[in-house]
């Protein structure tokens, strides 16, 4: 079976482990989110594309569900002793490492998709990780500081980079827009279509479904080559009872209209994208809405609690999308 999964950070790689252990024998493929995408220190940091390959490949600082285990921060360290920031964005030296060949091999003229190829050549996450694209995008949101900031005065309104307003400012103020920028002008990258019109199912993970799988179907291309695959799109609802499970998604949803709850979500992706919706025990009072929006619904334990319980997840999803199968 051929699976294509759209994922994003730390939700999304860790469903996938559970999908690993539920269909060992599927042939994988993730398209990666790259809005996260940040520049530091004259580095291209790939914060999503790593989550997976760290996670998948074994490498992943399994509390924080970013970064590498086993961290040191001595260049960080020397780089803040330079005065040179930002500091809020914890590197690792190991981390580091990845960014630094990253870099190089762009510089020598590598896409980032063959970068991220000869990256996993040494993590062996077990599937095929593909970026959206191979062009830069970058997420930033749009807010509005109580006090002065920098060269911002108080009450000034801004755009900050998302790792900004994720990781520096913790999400404390409202996002008044999310804009993945550059996301017009890029095109899938080498694999992306390819994968999504030979796939038997294509599955939204419980990733963050404005600034992680929002910002793949926004590279023009995915989203119709997705809808017009005929076969059957199966997500995992990221908000249980209301809240997101981790993160920032009720934030960012706000920012696009969207309430925060299991329903809304998959109303905003819509029926015309998505065939199936698993929303979580608590939240199996929507389950009529969800397929009143013409989307079947399934209300399972979607809290990622270990393997075992990550895994029971995906057979859900699977076998729903054989439901939409027959349908
Ligand atoms: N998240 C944080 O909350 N604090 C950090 O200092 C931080 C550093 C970091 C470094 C590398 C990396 O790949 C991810 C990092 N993240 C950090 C997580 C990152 O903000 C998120 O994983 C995604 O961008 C959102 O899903």
């Amino acid at each position: 079976m051929r699976i294509v999964v759209l994922a994003g950070g730390i939700g999304g790689a860790r469903f996938l482990r559970g999908l690993k252990q539920a269909a060992p024998d599927a042939d994988i493929t993730v398209i990666g989110n790259t809005g996260d995408d940040i520049h530091l220190f004259g580095l291209k940091v790939c914060p999503d594309l790593d989550t997976v390959m760290y996670t998948l490949g074994g490498g992943i600082n399994e509390e924080q569900g970013w970064g590498r285990a086993d961290e040191t921060f001595h260049l960080k360290e020397e780089l803040a002793a330079y005065g040179v920031g930002p500091e809020w964005f914890g590197l690792g030296d190991r981390d580091f490492a990845t960014h630094i060949v990253r870099t190089q091999m762009i510089g020598a003229g590598y896409p980032l998709s063959a970068v991220t190829a000869a990256l996993c050549d040494r993590w062996k996450p077990g599937v095929r990780l593909i970026p959206m694209t191979d062009d830069r995008v970058e997420t930033h949101v749009a807010v509005t500081l109580p006090e002065a900031d920098g060269a911002a005065g108080a009450g000034e309104r801004r755009a900050v980079h998302f790792q900004e307003y994720w990781v520096r400012l913790r999400a404390s103020v409202p996002a008044e827009a999310v804009v993945p920028v550059g996301a017009e002008q890029a095109k899938p990258a080498p694999g992306v279509l390819e994968a999504i019109a030979q796939a038997d199912v294509v599955l939204f993970p419980p990733s963050n479904p404005v600034v992680s799988i929002g910002t793949i179907l926004a590279v023009p291309g995915i989203r119709e080559a997705i809808a017009d695959a005929g076969v059957p799109v199966v997500g995992l609802s990221p908000i249980v009872g209301d809240a997101p499970v981790r993160g920032m998604a009720d934030k960012v949803l706000a920012a696009v209209g969207v309430e925060s709850t299991a329903a809304a979500v998959a109303e905003h992706y819509g029926s015309g994208l998505l065939d199936g919706w698993l929303v979580d025990t608590v939240d199996a009072g929507v389950v009529e809405r969800v397929r009143a929006a013409g989307i079947r619904c399934r209300a399972v334990p979607l809290m990622m609690t270990g393997l075992d319980a990550t895994a029971q997840m995906a057979r859900e999803a699977l076998d729903l999308a054989e439901e939409v199968r027959g349908a």
